[in-house]
């Protein structure tokens, strides 16, 4: 397994999506011929794609509530299906608020709002009409602020958003049933091929 695997699958156990790939994992324990003992094959492609992200946010307000904070993203597809789970830290000064979070189709660039471009929809990426605007078609993380100032949001969407420069943007308001969420306070970047 090389670092970048296990570096990776050691996120996404910090972050508690171990069922997504508890699967694939218990099936290793069948050690397929061929593979010596000591080696364990861990089937995490191609057939599921992991995508994360760890670091500062980068802000998109002047004095949004989310300077100095952090976030850390994990996304796993496996087929048509994704697991999506974002935890955020360091923002003990909002604790009890609820913010909206998405992931958007364009990249995260500090000062730059609308460089993250519209949400991730996947009718519009598909061109089904009409286009569906719901947590099953986006992913939506809305989260809420804990007293020790962090929060967590998880979703499964039945469908694979298609690899690019993309960015998780964190709004000022829980999102609507229309999707929307307000300013744009802070954003992370998520990029996979
Ligand atoms: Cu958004």
């Amino acid at each position: 397994m090389t670092r970048t695997v296990r570096g990776v699958l050691a996120a996404v156990g910090l972050l508690g999506v171990v069922g997504v790939i508890a699967g694939p994992m218990a099936a290793a324990q069948n050690r397929p011929p061929g593979v010596p003992p000591g080696e364990i094959a861990v089937p995490v492609a191609p057939e599921s794609n992991v995508a994360s992200s760890n670091g500062p946010l980068r802000q998109l307000s002047p004095h949004g509530p989310f300077q100095g904070a952090r976030a850390v993203v994990v996304m796993v597809s496996h087929g048509a299906r994704t697991s999506v789970r974002l935890k955020v830290t360091g923002v003990e000064h909002a604790a009890g608020r609820t913010f909206g979070a998405h992931l958007h189709t364009g990249p995260c660039v500090a000062g730059d709002g609308a460089a993250a471009g519209p949400h991730y929809n996947t009718d519009v990426i598909s061109g089904r009409k009409p286009v569906r605007v719901d947590r099953e078609h986006e992913i939506w993380l809305d989260f809420t602020v804990s007293p020790s100032g962090a929060g967590t949001a998880s979703t499964v969407v039945p469908f694979a958003p298609k690899p690019g420069n993309r960015s998780i943007v964190i709004h000022q308001d829980e999102t609507d049933s229309h999707g929307s969420a307000g300013a744009r306070l802070a954003c992370l970047p998520l990029s996979w091929s």
